[in-house]
């Protein structure tokens, strides 16, 4: 059993003697942190596994008490505000409304068994402060998940050990804190506790609620109606665009489609490849090459090439040699060229004007001409929950909508977790198809320029690789020579200190 601790220096009210009827309840936490799980372990529901995008509000009795349950969707641990897509700091704001006039508790939920790093805490830092009142603390209270993996440490000696960033944050919430083994559903005395232990709190603030600037609300509220209105708008273009290629290709799929992906660095291009081709084609690893991959995909032969990927935020400067020249090569590797470049971007982070300049200079290295061959593939769909592509686009900010608009406004999302969903891809296959009719050519030529760039790097790749070689081979040479010559000494002082030995026992026997 999972003992359950916190509220230090005052007793939490007893068992069943809950005065309150009604708590509101707001979870704050990174993903994966357990938010989900304590919920369930709060309204003793057993509700599957999702991944929360959206706020979700649940209600239930718990102890007796009538509960409402309001989960924020969390973020990257690692991620700041900023590193973000603007949707779900949106998101957290407005989950505050979900439990008017606000919540009694925020529940900030950090599990046992990861370590509370300075960035973590400042990450949730800024996620409380979007609330704008430093009121917030005061109705704030740690809740530790993941229970189990205290084992015979207590929940105080676990936060003396963890250091300043968890002490800090466990002090800014007057010191209550809580645990919860959701693996151990059937304890109800971790609910009761905690239910207990939020009551003592609330009687400290005087039976308030933590009440979110109606103002705030509201203004985020404006901006959520105005993304939305843009985002109808944006999909009744697309449509209107896609009716208007179907109309001229008529239902014909094309015989072969080539595909060129590029992005920057894990923003999940190979496993955008696995999806398309329907199987576990390219490994899910840094490669500094191109890799081709084909398979025959919706009646169409589809090849794939996938370009290294740049980091992300490196301007065309700042990127290898290799990188660049492979990314030129990933162009020549379908021959006559690709009928789309899918520039591969995650929704599950933001994108600022300080990423525009590294796309772009990444993306026109293969000549002006590529964005008309060019479209924009999300990943991370999964993240995006109920929310539509569109509103990510619109909430995200120019930067985002200046890049789309350079592709013609022709994107699409992918959920590379959901394999067995083929209508994404034929969807996908059916935009390129679009593309190849509206192009003429119908595929990116690559230029002769570019071509004998590419053959030209490529030489010179290869004779750096052969003269490293030769180098290594040399040093190998003279190292072996050395290494018997040192031998060779070895052997030599050794048969001279064997004869000086000899010579001194001769003396000494001499000498006697
Ligand atoms: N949840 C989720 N994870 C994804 C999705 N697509 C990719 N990932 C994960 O993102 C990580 C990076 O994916 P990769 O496909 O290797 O990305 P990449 O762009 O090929 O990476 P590099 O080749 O190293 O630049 C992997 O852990 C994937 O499992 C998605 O749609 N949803
Ligand atoms: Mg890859």
């Amino acid at each position: 059993m999972t003992e359950a601790h916190g509220l230090q220096g005052s007793e939490s009210a007893p068992e069943g003697a809950h005065h309150l009827t009604e708590m509101k309840i707001l979870l704050l936490g990174n993903k994966a942190s357990g938010k989900s799980a304590s919920i369930r372990t709060i309204l003793g529901s057993k509700e599957p596994d999702v991944k929360t995008a959206q706020c979700v509000k649940i209600q239930g009795e718990s102890a007796g008490v009538e509960v409402t349950v309001v989960e924020a969707p969390g973020w990257w641990r690692n991620y700041t505000v900023k590193d973000g897509p603007n949707l779900n700091a949106e998101e957290i704001v407005l989950s505050a409304s979900l439990c008017s006039p606000g919540p009694h508790v925020v529940l900030l939920v950090i599990r046992l068994d990861t370590h509370f790093t300075k960035t973590c805490r400042e990450a949730l830092k800024e996620r409380q402060g979007l609330f704008l009142s430093e009121s917030i603390w005061s109705h704030s209270m740690v809740l530790f998940t993941f229970g189990d993996c205290l084992r015979d440490t207590t929940l105080e000696k676990h936060i003396e050990s963890e250091g300043e960033a968890l002490q800090w944050l466990v002090k800014k919430c007057g010191n209550r804190f809580h645990v919860f083994n959701n693996k151990n559903r059937n304890d109800s005395r971790q609910v009761q506790e905690l239910l207990g232990k939020i009551e003592d709190m609330v009687k400290i603030n005087s039976g308030g609620t933590f009440e979110v600037d109606s103002q705030l609300l509201q203004d985020f509220e404006i901006r959520r109606r105005r993304d939305e209105m843009k985002a109808m708008e944006r999909l009744i273009r697309v449509q209107k665009q896609k009716q208007d290629t179907a109309c001229r290709t008529g239902d014909q799929p094309q015989p072969e489609l080539r595909i060129v992906l590029v992005g920057h660095r894990h923003s999940g291009k190979s496993s955008a490849g696995n999806t398309i081709l329907g199987s576990e084609e390219f490994e899910l690893r840094r490669t500094s090459k191109c890799v081709m991959k084909e398979a025959k995909v919706a009646g169409r032969q589809v090849t794939v090439v996938e370009a290294p990927g740049w980091w992300n935020n490196y301007c065309l400067n700042d990127s290898s040699k290799l990188t660049k020249q492979e990314l030129l090569r990933s162009a020549s590797l379908c021959p006559p060229g690709p009928h789309v470049l899918l520039l591969v971007l995650r929704v599950d982070g933001s994108f600022t004007k300080e990423n525009t300049n590294p796309v772009k200079e990444h993306l026109e290295l293969f000549g002006l001409r590529v964005w008309d061959y060019t479209m924009v593939l999300f990943t991370y769909g999964d993240w995006l929950g109920e929310t539509s592509i569109e509103q990510h686009i619109e909430s995200e900010g120019e930067a985002l909508q200046w890049l789309v608009e350079k592709c013609g406004n022709r994107y699409h999302l992918l959920n590379n977790y959901n394999r067995g969903d083929s209508d994404q891809v034929t969807e996908l296959l059916e935009q390129i198809e679009g593309i190849v009719a509206e192009n003429d050519p119908q595929y990116y030529e690559v230029s002769s320029e570019i071509l004998e760039e590419v053959q030209k790097g490529q030489r010179t790749v290869e004779e750096n690789a052969n003269l490293s070689m030769l180098k290594v081979m040399k040093n190998r040479t003279v190292l072996k020579w050395l290494k018997g010559k040192v031998q060779l000494f070895n052997i030599h002082l050794f048969f001279c200190s064997l004869g000086l030995f000899v010579k001194i026992c001769h003396k000494c026997i001499v000498l006697k």
